[in-house]
């Protein structure tokens, strides 16, 4: 099924912070590495994605008076969820998964880095306008197929797939090679609007 022509592999912030023992552990966040090395042998073509935040990123609830961790907030954008102080810049927690195969990827997007917007899209910060060029650079490169696996489905990987899928692209998103964070029924809301957005949700064995 994989077409090393037109297929590009975007593997999302598997990086420690979102696996266990770190700052925002997503449950079983490890487990993606396994399946995400398996498929980065099949694509030619890979594109890694890190959470990026200075300290005190408009995002922590550590920044706002009051602040509390998972809870809702509104940012000038919109509505912002408000994390644990995870990924900062040159920590530990932003590395990725030291089992992660990363040598063979072609570029690594940087998001999440200016201080008064996050961005959980490897594609568009949250303010839905501000583009992080990947875009231009897969579109530059012949790339019409995104396939879409890493941490966390309910928010980096779905927003990812569902701006990949507006931008053009045929887009899937690889479930077992994926983990939530699953608060407040937000992995079913983030299947249901992948679903709306033509994204096509597939198991590695698909591949
Ligand atoms: C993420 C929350 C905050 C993610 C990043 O990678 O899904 N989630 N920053
Ligand atoms: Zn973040």
């Amino acid at each position: 099924m994989i077409n090393n022509e037109t297929d590009a592999f975007v593997i999302i912030d598997v990086q420690n912070d979102f696996c266990p023992g770190g700052a925002l552990a997503v449950e079983d966040g490890h487990a993606v590495v396994a399946p995400i090395n398996a498929l980065s042998k099949k694509f030619d073509h890979r594109i890694l994605t890190q959470d990026w935040h200075p300290a005190g990123h408009s995002s922590f609830a550590s920044s706002h008076e009051a602040g509390v961790p998972f809870a809702l907030t509104q940012m000038p954008y919109g509505p912002q969820t408000l994390w644990p102080d995870h990924c900062v810049q040159g920590s530990d927690g932003a590395e990725f998964h030291p089992d992660l195969e990363v040598t063979g990827a072609g570029i690594i997007i940087r998001k999440g880095f200016r201080s008064n917007v996050d961005s959980y899209s490897a594609f568009f910060e949250n303010d839905q306008t501000t583009p992080t060029g990947l875009t231009g650079y897969l579109r530059e490169r012949g790339f019409t197929r995104v396939f879409v696996a890493g941490l966390a489905t309910d928010f980096c990987v779905a927003f990812s797939a569902i701006d990949a899928s507006r931008q053009g692209f045929t887009t899937f998103v690889i479930e077992d090679a994926s983990r939530a964070i699953d608060m407040a029924g937000s992995l079913a809301a983030a299947h249901e609007k992948m679903v709306d957005a033509d994204v096509t949700i597939i198991q590695s064995t698909d591949l």
